[in-house]
């Protein structure tokens, strides 16, 4: 069976782009088909600076997160990457595989860096480095992410050929991102032209999977929008990015097309339009909500199942890991 990989990191609290753009579809992968391996990716998050207790805290948070959305931990193999220590030390190896112009083309460490680049962390420079690393050590061939990790999963199937060329073998295998669903880029409540993410310093910029059922009412209500009712056709929404926003996300919620969306709600103004999607929002969302509140009530049962997670991934990851040292040549590998 074909392997998923996919992470989210825990360097805040889950978002409404988080959600759509990777959890959901992460849940509806999870079957038959594929075999589902699910990571929060703590060693991503101190790219930046963390806070060792909110850290532990929204590693914790996230777990929930990925249990309350509908991801098995029986089915799936869930874990933190810390726990794994084979992501560090295939990292190590791609770091020498990769190429530094390679990086420094990279829009995510563009954005993140800002201007001072001197004074960014050298992990946040080599993120996409120890991303393909998550997904090479499970030999992932679906990845499913949003559209702003596309440019990173084009990296790893760099670093696969790379390696497969210096060393001519035929080891990793090339990755495929998934990239689907309505709501793949979710973006600022506002600002239409800035993606919906947790460290935005604006909270009503976003939607957390927290919010409850108020919040996310008046967060929408806010939200930022043009004056102009809902056109008869999805053209009518090109150059208009918050209202074409607001009905993705109305579209990825109800698991409609937002064609068919802009068909039921064509001509409605935004103070009608609104109510409808935050009522949506609400429903979908608070079950998530309330179930990840009660699964934060027993901290140690989701170190159990993390723990449990390492173990199952460890399966998968200590082979391939001995296997990649034997291909490079290192003493004591087999
Ligand atoms: N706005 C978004 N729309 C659609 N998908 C999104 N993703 C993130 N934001 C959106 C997808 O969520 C997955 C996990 O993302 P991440 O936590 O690893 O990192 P990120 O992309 O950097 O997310 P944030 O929320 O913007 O976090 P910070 O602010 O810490 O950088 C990925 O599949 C991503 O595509």
């Amino acid at each position: 069976t074909p392997r998923v990989f996919s992470g989210i990191q825990p360097s805040g609290g889950l978002t409404l782009g988080n959600y759509l753009g990777a959890m959901k579809r992460f849940v509806e992968m999870q079957g038959p088909e594929f075999e589902t391996i699910y990571c929060m990716v703590d060693l991503h998050a101190i790219t930046v600076w963390q806070d060792p207790a909110a850290l532990t805290r929204n590693t914790r948070e996230l777990c929930a997160g990925f249990i309350a959305a509908g991801i098995d931990p029986e089915q799936s193999i869930l874990f933190n990457q810390s726990q794994v220590p084979e992501h560090a030390q295939l990292a190590w190896i791609f770091n020498c595989v990769a190429r530094m112009g390679w990086m420094q083309r990279m829009t995510q460490w563009k954005d993140k860096a800002g201007k001072n680049q001197q004074n960014a962390s050298l992990g946040l420079f080599a993120y996409p480095s120890l991303m393909a690393a998550d997904i090479l050590l499970y030999h992932a061939t679906h990845v499913p992410v949003g559209e702003d990790q596309k440019q990173h999963l084009e990296l790893t199937r760099d670093i696969a050929i790379k390696f497969n060329n210096d060393y001519g073998v035929d080891f990793f295998p090339v990755t495929e991102p998934v990239i689907e669903g309505a709501a793949t880029r979710v973006m600022s409540l506002r600002d239409g032209t800035k993606k919906m993410s947790k460290s935005d310093p604006s909270d009503m910029s976003r939607i957390n999977m927290t919010d409850d059922a108020d919040t996310i009412a008046l967060k929408i209500r806010k939200a930022r929008t043009d004056p102009d009712p809902l056109p008869e056709t999805l053209e009518g929404l090109e150059d208009r990015p918050e209202a074409r926003n607001l009905v993705n996300i109305y579209a990825a919620l109800a698991d409609l097309t937002p064609e068919q969306v802009i068909a039921e709600h064509a001509g409605q103004m935004f103070g009608t339009f609104k109510p409808s999607l935050a009522d949506l929002a609400v429903a979908k969302l608070s079950p998530i909500s309330t179930e990840m509140a009660r699964l934060m009530d027993d901290p140690a049962e989701i170190d159990r199942i993390l723990a449990r997670g390492a173990e199952r991934a460890r399966e998968i990851s200590v082979p391939v890991l001995r296997r990649t040292y034997e291909i490079v040549g290192m003493v004591g590998a087999v």
